[in-house]
């Protein structure tokens, strides 16, 4: 009898072993366009780019609100906001809901969330965790932990977290398979790098986008409303970091308590070994503005390198403890039955449109980067086009770990196109609704859908609809709402967006759409 436990017990823990584990890594505001494997232009990621290599490479992910909480929501619920609840920032996500970590459970797995959460209640139904309050801090970052304490912990936050992450997989029970969710801070705004990068980074010159000096009278209501652009909106002390000194010496430049606090927060945090450093080189910003100020033109040119410099500088870190993470595993041998999933919470502008931030529809913040490896599924160097929306994550994470994913979630498993069973995916199109207003960048309301040739966007709050094909204006500049060639297309994407949210029962906003 005894040795039937014996050997009953041995194969359970071999099977449980076998299961595969996940680790889920998703940086906040990574747009594709700063990982090489997506595109050479700005940056080297040589650790993320392998994850391209041996795995799975998504041209076309994308997210159903281009936001943090709410995608944060969807990543955990596999639904739409409207269902989930979490339409914006400002929701407090319900931490009674079933969730990801719920349901994978039962399976046999052992599940953690380390950094980023940003959904006000805390983390439920995981086995641990260790979260940033709120957005989080870059230097000596504040997390709290399961028993509600909040330690101040020393480093770089891209590096404390990975660190933390680390620890928990070191320590977890080995008998188990497990989920890890890994939640990077990086390289959201105001985009403060660790010196070697800075070091690096500011002495290039990144290429500019073709859009950055876009006018915004060129387009609808939408596009005037919004604050988000590099010129007029992206602030010079806290986001650019540059000293008020200089500031204070700018001509006509209203230096406000703002511009000081923000600074000054920033520096007072980096430690005293880096800060001398760092300011110099923040000085040398200073210095080359007052040559320029008065020239929009050259100002804006000027602040666009500064934003790259700054945030291409935050991106460099996440590569490289992206690099940990994948050393740890082939250290313990664990690669082979791991899927490593690379994403972000969804796009970011880079200068397109001369803007900073996302929550728009055009795929420039619609979009993520989405790459899976799984060597023991996936074939290397595989690439897909078939669009996958952040709905999708549960219930392919599911999956993976045997368990079927509720019918109740909107996204369906990518596994099977993973895995090569399936080639492509059927759906043709994917829901969007973003609610967010006005704060923080007056990004007006929409909902609209995208296909793979044609995408219709209507701004509800002031009435004004938009039709892009991406075939041939893949930077959606041109609004074909009013071309007589393009009514038939017009009326045909109303019909699939009408069904669309009939379909996800999406009807609190917007009223009638017609
Ligand atoms: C902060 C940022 C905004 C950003 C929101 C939401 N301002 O408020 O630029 O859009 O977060 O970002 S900051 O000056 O405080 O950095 S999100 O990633 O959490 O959705
Ligand atoms: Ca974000």
């Amino acid at each position: 009898m005894r040795l039937i436990i014996f050997l009953f017990l041995i194969t359970s823990s071999c099977f449980a072993q076998q299961k595969p584990n996940i680790i889920y890594i998703m940086s906040d505001d990574h747009d594709a366009d700063a990982i090489s494997a997506y595109n050479k232009k700005l940056i080297s990621t040589p650790n993320v780019d392998r994850l391209a290599r041996e795995g799975m490479m998504f041209k076309k992910a994308f997210v159903g609100n281009s936001i943090c909480g709410p995608a944060r929501a969807t990543l955990l619920t596999g639904q739409h906001s409207h269902k989930n609840g979490m339409k914006d920032n400002r929701t407090r996500f319900d931490s009674s809901k079933t969730t990801l970590p719920k349901l994978i459970s039962p399976a046999g797995y052992q599940t953690a969330i380390i950094g980023k959460w940003h959904l006000v209640s805390y983390p439920t139904g995981f086995d641990y965790w260790k979260i940033l309050p709120g957005q989080g801090l870059y230097y000596n970052p504040r997390m709290i932990n399961m028993k509600g304490d909040t330690t101040v912990i020393n480093g770089y936050a891209t590096d404390v977290i990975t660190d933390e992450a680390l620890n928990w997989l070191d320590n977890r029970d080995k008998q188990k398979p497990f989920l890890l969710l890994l939640h990077h801070k990086a390289p959201h705004r105001n985009f403060v790098p660790k010196l070697k990068w800075l070091e690096v980074f500011s002495k290039k010159n990144f290429p500019e986008p073709t859009t950055l000096f876009a006018d915004m009278k060129q387009h609808g209501q939408a596009w005037q409303r919004q604050r988000m652009s590099i010129l007029h909106d992206m602030t010079l002390g806290s986001d650019l970091k540059i000293d008020p000194f200089y500031l204070s010496q700018l001509k006509g430049f209203k230096l406000d308590s703002g511009d000081i606090r923000g600074y000054n927060a920033i520096m007072n945090r980096i430690p005293e070994t880096e800060r001398k450093k760092i300011k110099e080189i923040y000085a040398e910003r200073g210095k080359q503005l007052l040559t320029i100020w008065g020239n929009d033109s050259l100002v804006l040119k000027a602040k666009y390198q500064w934003y790259m410099q700054d945030f291409i500088a935050c991106v460099a870190s996440v590569d490289e403890n992206v690099g940990r993470i994948l050393d740890y595993l082939d250290k313990n041998n664990l690669s082979n039955n791991t899927a490593v999933i690379y994403t972000a919470d969804q796009g970011f502008y880079l200068g397109e449109n001369g803007w900073f931030d996302k929550r728009w529809m055009y795929d420039v913040s619609m979009q993520s980067p989405l790459l899976v490896r799984w060597p023991e599924k996936i074939k290397p160097g595989s690439i897909t086009t078939s669009m996958a929306q952040n709905i999708d994550f549960a219930p392919t994470m599911l999956d993976i770990a045997g368990v079927t994913p509720p019918d109740w979630m909107h996204g369906i498993s990518l596994k099977p196109l993973l895995t090569g069973k399936q080639k492509s995916l059927l759906r043709k199109n994917l829901y969007y609704h973003y609610y967010e207003y006005p704060i923080d960048h007056y990004v007006v309301p929409h909902l609209g859908i995208r296909g793979e040739r044609y995408k219709l966007i209507y701004f509800y709050t002031v009435n004004e609809w938009e039709l892009y094909d991406l075939k041939t204006d893949p930077q959606e500049q041109k609004n074909l709402i009013k071309s007589p060639a393009h009514q038939k297309t017009l009326s045909q994407m109303k019909g699939e967006l009408l069904k669309l949210r009939n379909q996800y029962d999406d009807h609190e906003q917007a009223g009638e759409l017609h």
